[in-house]
């Protein structure tokens, strides 16, 4: 095939060309919208590219070389590939979310010379992926990133680059022009390389089948790298006819709906799995989809059922797409009849396609029977890229892709698909090699031998299911999950089920019998509620207060018995009731309210797994640990508090408020409308208003015994029986306290580093947390942040600067903060991998409320086998609020104080079901339990503290919460 110079449409072009052409012939049609609304006509987008072709090749970046892009749905993404192209380098499209060991082995496969990432995406850092990456591939030269990180390293910024213009690549049609992702049957990746002529065949003889046109919207909403979103017909697709592509990273309904209303869009490709989240999120979501012209699905099976429902919820036409980047496509037709879209997967795109359905002799079987489908056609691949062993298996000799895909032909030549049998999983669409899974397994201490098997999932089309059979000892799943993502396996690609297995049972041949497997997972998980999660619907409303104000008036709004409102980095999250508790006793039982209770070696360890099969979807937990949890794991004799000592909701409904929106999940219908009416209501009203105080005073009682508790600790000290201790005296509130109207006046006037305000039933608190106890994100990233050494701050400049000078260099609190940070980072290397422990902000000075704090912070990533469970416990209490060593400390405790503290010093926490988890650390607070309400406060004392101005140092601290009280009115 070669490229004839000839203008119109059909004619085949370089891809390094096309964007020029579309320019020429579209130039100032949109071709491109995100999220936000931002717009880039053709002409625009083919600028961008060009400069940035011009950028990367003032950069180094040459023709035929190979640059890995892992890049999600952004302007960034398009204009990296145009550009890439147009300078002829061959783009390898990775997937957003593989993780570590994908991205090395693509990369050990492609040996790209460049890399593209996103700057800010989740909770992944990609940055410092690139770093290992750079380290560990010498021909990797350039790192572009499309943002504006702040520690940019060596990378190049995808915004910035821009040269004068590159030259012209002299592509045939035959060349490679980019390589494509394969799911994969085996341990290692296997990558496709597509060519200019049959990838430009690929999209634009697939946009006339599907009569994609100029006035057409494509929503891209699946990742773009993928040959379905990006050329079956597409991204790609769209462009080649002058119609607009609306890109977007969030594919949930409440997100991608009213983008849908927003952007009039016509064209959309689903896998099955979202395609049955969007149908069930028609029940509540009412965005105006009047515009959609054609939903297509593809990737994995349709089930006739969800094809009806689609058609019935979504109200526009439907088509099937099977295809795969190894080149075939099949597309039911527009104007076939109903029954044919809804039970086959269509037919060739191309007359020439060839299929062969074949049986396990690669005889071909009897016209409508079902067999292997092997194709061979003018643009399915004869090889893989950098393959010949694994060539000779996947490809006949005469050339025909072996699809591993078992597939029926009806009397009208349409295929359909009945299951497959290559040894992959196909989880929402998404491939994934068992072997790769199996072989992860494996190289896991006290794993003897592991299957991975796909089990049909009612969420996600097919879960991962793994049988092991262990070495010897109980395996525990939590672990073997944390184990695999330490190693840097995808996420997607982490096992959902996890059994163990005596004996494996075998086929007539010997062989494991994984289909019974499959049979023994379902039957495993029935009777379990792990396999029909609830699932939290969602809704998002555009609110004009602020966050913080907004939140204080829904907690007013709606007067529940309990709930907890935790704030975050400018977000207010209310998990609002209970749909399911886990409690631990004060014996260290774990206690779940559907009656399952657990005894684990430790109470974090019965917490993970109570919270392991917890039967919600995308949980987030809300809750709080008192003080004495902290008894159990130093086994200290507890005879002050009863129980429970941690108590933690999934709660029945959640809004997360930010800037501009509240964004709400509710797990039935009911409690959705009154959180929505609530928060109309609450938009509609003015800002809480505050009264006038109670004038609380800090000083009032306590005096002398306080300061004798001291005396007595510090001659314990001076006898060096421990280092360092807080001790903490209550003060009594004298009127019952509106406990919402003091939140919001006493935040007005601290800056914390978290704030809660929680209710349940008869207790009630609220606070501003100086530091965090420990945040634990999904991938693993461990931070704590011990702060000691403390000044007042008075509101005065001049004051507070002396006293800040003071705190810098007073030797008693250098020492003080110094032993906390060390063993701050003793404690995270229990949990964390050695190596990876930091001390990433040494001694800076904070201000919190009234105080001002000498302030560190810790780093590392969990170690092989730790969840952030682990990390919790071994950081539990924090060193701030308890002492050095611990154990002696929390001795001294309860030897001075002689009554339960509960809340205070304890955390409220929330945690994902992701992994991650954030405890805010409970100081400068006030409590209310039944009629009683109180303040509680404390020094770090140390041998040569004096009890004067601990005794100061306290009222400094209650003087974060004291003046802002306001009583109940009557
Ligand atoms: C698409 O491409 P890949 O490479 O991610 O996956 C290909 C495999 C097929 O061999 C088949 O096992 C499965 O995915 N598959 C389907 C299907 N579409 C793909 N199985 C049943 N029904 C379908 N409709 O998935 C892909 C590439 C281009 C367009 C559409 C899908």
């Amino acid at each position: 095939m070669s490229f004839p110079h000839v203008q119109n449409r059909s004619a085949s072009l370089p891809l390094g060309h096309c964007l020029t052409q579309w320019a020429r012939d579209h130039g100032a049609r949109v071709a491109l919208v995100d999220e936000s609304g931002e717009r880039l006509s053709y002409s625009a987008l083919q600028e961008r590219a060009e400069r940035l072709a011009g950028g990367l090749y003032a950069a180094g970046l040459r023709s035929g070389e190979y640059a890995m892009m892992q890049m999600p749905n952004t302007f960034g993404f398009f204009v990296a590939f145009f550009a890439l192209l147009r300078l002829g380098a061959i783009p390898v499209m990775a997937m957003p979310n593989q993780r570590e060991q994908d991205v090395d082995a693509l990369m050990a496969l492609a040996r790209p010379a460049a890399y593209f990432i996103p700057d800010d995406a989740g909770n992944h850092d990609y940055l410092a992926l690139a770093e290992r990456m750079r380290g560990r591939h010498e021909g990797l030269r350039l790192v572009v990133v499309d943002g504006a990180p702040e520690d940019r390293r060596d990378a190049l910024i995808l915004g910035n680059l821009q040269g004068p213009a590159c030259p012209w690549p002299g592509h045939g049609a035959r060349d490679t022009a980019l390589l494509l992702l394969s799911g994969g049957t085996t341990g290692t990746p296997k990558l496709i390389p597509r060519t200019h002529g049959d990838y430009f065949y690929n999209f634009s003889a697939s946009a006339e089948l599907c009569g994609f046109s100029a006035d057409m919207v494509f929503l891209a909403v699946l990742p773009a790298a993928h040959n379905f979103t990006l050329a079956s017909p597409g991204v790609l697709g769209t462009f080649q006819c002058g119609g607009t592509v609306v890109t977007t990273t969030s594919a949930s309904c409440d997100e991608a709906m009213p983008l849908i209303e927003r952007e009039r869009v016509t064209h959309v490709a689903l896998v099955p799995p979202l395609a049955k989240l969007w149908v069930e999120g028609r029940e509540w979501e009412d965005s105006d989809l009047s515009s959609l012209k054609l939903v297509q699905v593809g990737g994995a099976r349709l089930e006739a059922g969800l094809a009806r429902q689609l058609l019935d919820t979504l109200g526009c036409p439907l088509q099937q797409v099977f295809g795969m980047a190894e080149g075939l496509l099949c597309y039911t037709r527009l104007d076939d009849p109903l029954e044919t879209i809804i039970h086959t997967q269509g037919r060739p795109l191309s007359p020439e396609d060839e299929i062969r359905l074949v049986d396990e002799e690669d005889r071909e079987v009897p016209e409508g029977q079902t067999g292997q489908l092997l194709t061979r056609g003018p643009y399915t691949i004869r090889g893989y890229f950098r393959a010949p062993v694994q060539n000779t298996s996947s490809f006949t000799e005469d050339g025909f892709y072996r699809s591993g895909d078992l597939v029926r032909r009806d009397g009208n030549g349409n295929l359909v698909v009945e299951g497959r049998i290559k040894e992959q999983i196909n989880r929402c669409g998404e491939k994934i090699s068992a072997a790769e899974v199996e072989e992860a397994l494996s190289a896991l201490h006290g794993v003897h031998a592991a299957v991975a098997v796909g089990v049909p999932d009612a969420l996600l089309g097919e879960r991962i299911c793994a049988f092991i059979k262990p070495e010897g000892q109980e395996i525990d799943p939590v672990a073997i999950k944390a184990a695999l993502r330490e190693r840097g396996l995808s996420g997607y690609k982490v096992p959902d089920q996890i059994e163990t297995i005596a004996e494996w049972p075998l086929t007539a041949a010997r062989k494991i019998d994984k289909r019974r497997l499959v049979t023994i997972a379902t039957q495993r998980a029935s009777g379990e509620p792990a396999s029909t999660p609830l699932r939290y619907r969602r809704e998002s409303v555009p609110i004009q207060s602020e966050p913080f104000e907004m939140a204080v008036k829904l907690a007013r709004h709606l007067e529940a018995d309990r709930y907890v409102l935790y704030e975050r980095h400018g977000e207010w999250a209310l998990g609002v009731d209970c749909a399911m508790e886990i409690a631990v006793d004060a014996d260290g039982t774990v206690r779940r309210s559907d009656g399952k209770s657990w005894r684990a070696a430790s109470p974090g360890a019965g917490i993970e797994q109570a919270l392991a099969d917890l039967p919600f979807e995308d949980w987030r937990a809300y809750g709080r640990a008192d003080f004495e949890f902290a008894y159990l794991t130093y086994g200290i004799e507890n005879t002050v508090h009863p129980g429970p000592l941690l108590k933690i909701a999934i709660p029945r409904s959640e809004i997360r408020i930010r800037q501009g929106a509240a964004q709400l999940r509710a797990l039935d219908v009911e409690d959705m409308a009154r959180l929505t009416e609530a928060i109309h209501a609450a938009d509609g009203e003015a800002p809480p208003r505050c009264g006038t105080p109670t004038g609380m005073d800090v000083r009032s009682s306590g005096c002398g015994q306080y300061q004798r508790l001291v005396a007595s600790a510090v001659a314990e000290m001076q006898a060096r029986l421990y280092q360092k201790v807080i001790l903490s005296r209550a003060v009594d509130v004298p009127v019952a306290m509106d406990m919402v109207a003091s939140y919001y006046a006493g935040r007005r006037s601290n800056t914390p580093a978290r704030s809660f305000l929680l209710k349940d039933g008869e207790f009630q608190a609220y606070g501003f947390s100086p530091e965090i106890v420990v945040a634990v994100d999904a991938d693993g990233n461990v931070t704590t942040q011990p702060l000691a050494g403390t000044r007042a701050l008075t509101g005065s400049r001049e004051t507070d600067q002396r006293l800040r000078r003071e705190l810098e260099s007073d030797v008693k609190e250098i020492a003080e903060h110094a032993v906390s940070v060390k063993l701050a980072v003793q404690e995270m290397s229990a949990a964390c991998r050695v190596e990876s422990v930091t001390v990433d902000e040494f001694m800076t000075v904070l201000e919190r409320g009234s105080v001002q704090h000498l302030a560190s912070h810790v780093k590392g990533v969990l170690a092989a086998g730790a969840s952030a469970w682990t990390a919790f416990e071994k950081l539990f209490p924090a060193v701030t609020a308890s002492g050095i060593p611990k154990k002696e400390a929390l001795e001294s405790i309860v030897r001075h104080e002689g009554r339960k503290r509960g809340l205070y010093s304890g955390c409220v926490l929330i945690a994902d079901s992701d992994g991650a988890l954030d405890a805010a650390l409970v100081l400068r607070s006030a409590y209310r339990d039944g009629e009683r309400y109180w303040l509680q406060a404390g020094a770090g004392l140390v041998p040569h503290s004096t009890p004067e101005r601990e005794w100061e140092e306290t009222c400094e601290k209650l003087t974060s919460v004291g003046p802002y009280l306001h009583a109940v009115a009557d």
